[in-house]
């Protein structure tokens, strides 16, 4: 096997390997943090390969073409116009294919996770030097020390606004984030499949205390988010206690409460 066949065999498996790890589909809506994930491991995998190889070819090379005596002068190939080109364009378009790849695989992602699915729950977020505010529209707000509320199994979106400078928000876990402007509102949406708590952060340098524009996503079950969400009316809560209620009898305390429950 000479020089050359070496090195053409191992740009087709370097290539052939890459195309191969580069397959990173966007499928089901649901699944675009693990969709996100898996790209970035194929995206890893395929630079890793790369580089491997070329490191490898490389050091071959180093070796194999050394100076070996001080006069020496070294003779390449004649390669006609028609090789070189050949030599130069092959060998880039393979590589670029993968990448062009990987890239559409990863637009083709960001552009099926832009479409919001139906009947996500919505939260207004305002983001403002230097705390973040979840309007939960019923009413209810959250800001970024008591977190954002969120029921497990439920798509969430946000629709985003600043009040002054330019905020991201971004939730690592989720692999999402999206930049907050005055003046215009944009939105993010993410299904927190799990409960457990997640850290979300500004990921915009905007002023001095940036870097306390962070919190916390709670991700708690769907009957105890709308407990939360929908309390019972306070009467109910301060309904006569026990002994009180015998006295007077705990039907009509009941009918008091009832219509407040509405
Ligand atoms: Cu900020």
């Amino acid at each position: 096997m000479n020089k050359r066949s070496i090195l053409l065999g191992t740009v087709a498996a370097a290539s052939l390997f890459a195309i191969g790890a580069g397959d990173a589909g966007a499928g089901a809506l649901n699944d675009h943090t693990e969709h996100w994930k898996e790209l970035w491991g194929h995206v890893l995998l395929d630079i890793g390969g790369i580089g491997v190889v070329f490191g490898l070819v490389a050091s071959y090379f180093l070796v194999s073409y050394r100076r070996t005596r001080d006069d020496e002068v070294g003779k390449g190939p004649k390669f006609s116009f028609a090789q070189s080109m050949a030599w130069a364009l092959i060998p880039a378009f393979v590589f670029m294919a993968d990448d062009f790849y990987l890239a559409a695989s990863g637009w083709k992602l960001w552009n099926d996770q832009r479409i919001v699915p139906e009947g996500a729950m919505e939260v207004k977020l305002t983001g403002r030097m230097w705390s973040w505010d979840f309007d939960y529209g019923n009413g209810k707000v959250t800001t970024n020390e008591e977190g954002l509320i969120v029921p497990q199994g439920k798509p969430v979106v946000m629709r985003m606004k600043s009040e002054d400078a330019v905020h991201s928000f971004f939730i690592p876990e989720y692999r999402i984030k999206e930049d907050l402007m005055p003046g215009r509102v944009t939105y993010l949406w993410f299904l927190p499949k799990d409960t457990g708590e997640y850290v979300f952060t500004c990921t915009e340098f905007c002023g001095t205390n940036h870097s306390n524009m962070w919190g916390k996503v709670k991700v708690i079950p769907a009957a105890e988010f709308d407990a939360w969400l929908n309390p019972p009316a306070p009467e109910v809560a301060a309904a006569p206690a026990e002994g009180e209620a015998m006295a007077e009898g705990a039907a009509p305390a009941a009918e008091a409460a009832a219509p407040a429950g509405h």
